[in-house]
């Protein structure tokens, strides 16, 4: 079988001499414009990134290699019996760019669990922080901590050719996301049960295998974890932890540094702590109401006290997106199949239906639909795991898969180092006004 390292470097050696080709004849092309605004406001919608693993389209959501997520729940492979697609394949899709057959899926989950060993000193590091810090900053601390291990970086030290870096890059990367799994139940084992840690079972898929660590062994929600690893796990380069994962990675920093770097990022309730910041702010809801399940006119009545107490609503909205997340409706019909009746799951249901129109109301909210992070939390309360400050850990051992191959890419292209051009308001008025 040809392993999936020199399968990558035959696409990679494909696309650079593509590359290569649209450089020289098009190297001096425009794509777009500048204007102030942008600049002031976040840059967006200006083209200024390369990501191969996917590309968001504004409508229709994300698209990883070509293929949509009803897509990819169809045709990646599933483990024996199982519904939900194997996030080892999302990754073989997002570094080869081919759908893997189950075959290949398998190979990359053994390889996956034989790479999977932790070092003593991350856990001690974990260990050393206070049991009140959050999931978050264990995590980013616990993937410092394991930059011990990279290949890259002892590499470099020793004197490497550049063209040698990309093959370090690709073993780091495929060794972290061996090892983020173990680490993150770590930190929720430690936190929140008493420090009662599970060994892996070596013979489980990369999901089904954390789900296990995490102490859940419910078939609903290993199914449940395949399908949130597989959907949380990249969202083209631009979003605030692939950019730092990427840019931070252009200093030629290793997997871990960057990484580590893009989960700081994550970590911002702008971002990926969204997901805790809706279960927050149900409960919050329903503590106001007395408990019990608000209608829709409670939940109108209280979205418009967020609003007014000058407070985003979590788990809607996008900067690029403007129609309800594929993600969103995704879980929506996992809730559907598996667990419709669930009353924290019909309240995400009864907020989906409320809150759109009223932030259309604004009239400056660009997206009024839910993202992905609106429906993840239900799903979690209703297996057990109800600890939300931990829901974004979850979140970034998923987006794992997508910032590594982008970095397995990036590395293999030889991508420089990011520096674009920054400007003072004072160099600004003179531009525009001439004095
Ligand atoms: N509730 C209230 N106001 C909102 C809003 C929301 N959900 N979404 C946008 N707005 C407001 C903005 O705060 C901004 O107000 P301002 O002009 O007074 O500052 C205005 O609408 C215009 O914003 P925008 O152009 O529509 O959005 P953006 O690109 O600046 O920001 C995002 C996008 C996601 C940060 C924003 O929609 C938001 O804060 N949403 C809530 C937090 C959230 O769910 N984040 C998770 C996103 C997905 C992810 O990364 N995991």
């Amino acid at each position: 079988m040809v392993q999936i390292k020199d399968k990558f470097k035959v696409k990679a050696d494909e696309l650079n001499a593509t590359v290569k080709e649209i450089l020289k004849e098009h190297g001096s092309d425009k794509i777009g414009e500048v204007t102030v605004a942008q600049v002031y406001q976040g840059m967006r919608g200006i083209t200024g990134l390369v990501s191969e693993t996917s590309l968001l389209d504004a409508n229709e959501g994300i698209r990883f290699r070509g293929y949509s997520i009803p897509e990819l729940r169809e045709k990646l492979p599933k483990v024996n019996g199982g519904a939900e697609p194997l996030p080892e394949g999302l990754f073989y899709l997002m570094l080869i760019g081919e759908l893997p057959d189950t075959e290949q899926v398998q190979e990359l989950s053994g390889i996956l669990a034989r790479r999977s060993h932790v070092p003593n000193h991350v856990f001690a590091t974990i260990d050393a922080l206070p049991i009140n810090t959050h999931p978050m900053t264990m995590f980013t601390t616990g993937v410092l901590a394991l930059q011990t291990e990279s290949l890259f970086a002892k590499a470099y030290a020793d004197g490497i050719n550049k063209k040698e870096y990309w093959g370090y890059m690709y073993e780091d990367a495929l060794n972290l996301i061996a090892r983020l799994p173990r680490v993150a139940a770590y930190i929720y084992r430690r936190k929140y049960k008493n420090n009662y840690h599970i060994q892996p079972n070596g013979m489980l898929d990369w999901a089904g295998n954390f789900a296990h660590m995490l102490g859940y062994e419910d078939e609903g929600f290993k199914e449940l974890m395949r399908l949130y690893m597989t959907i949380h796990a990249d969202h083209e380069g631009g979003n605030v932890s692939a950019h730092t994962t990427h840019l931070v990675g252009s200093a030629l920093s290793d997997a871990y540094l960057s990484f580590a770097a893009g989960m700081t990022g994550l970590a911002g309730p702008l971002h990926g702590l969204a997901n805790q910041e809706v279960i927050k702010w149900i409960l919050a809801m329903q503590q106001e109401l007395g408990g019990g399940t608000p209608t829709k006119e409670q939940i109108a009545a209280y979205v418009r006290k967020t609003l007014a107490d000058g407070k985003v609503v979590p788990g809607y909205g996008h900067a690029v997106l403007r129609k309800t997340d594929p993600r969103f409706t995704a879980q929506m019909e996992f809730a559907k199949k598996h667990l419709p009746d669930d009353a924290l799951v019909n309240i995400v249901w009864n907020v989906y239906e409320t809150v759109p129109p009223i932030l259309q109301e604004l009239g400056k909210v660009k997206n009024p639909w839910p993202n992905v992070d609106a429906h993840s939390g239900a799903l979690l309360v209703h297996y057990g795991l109800v600890e939300y400050e931990f829901y974004t850990v979850l979140f970034g051992v998923s987006r794992a898969l997508g910032v590594l191959a982008s970095l397995c890419w990036d590395r293999v292209m030889g991508q420089p180092l990011e520096r674009p051009k920054s400007v003072t308001s004072e160099w600004m008025q003179l531009f525009v006004t001439g004095k």
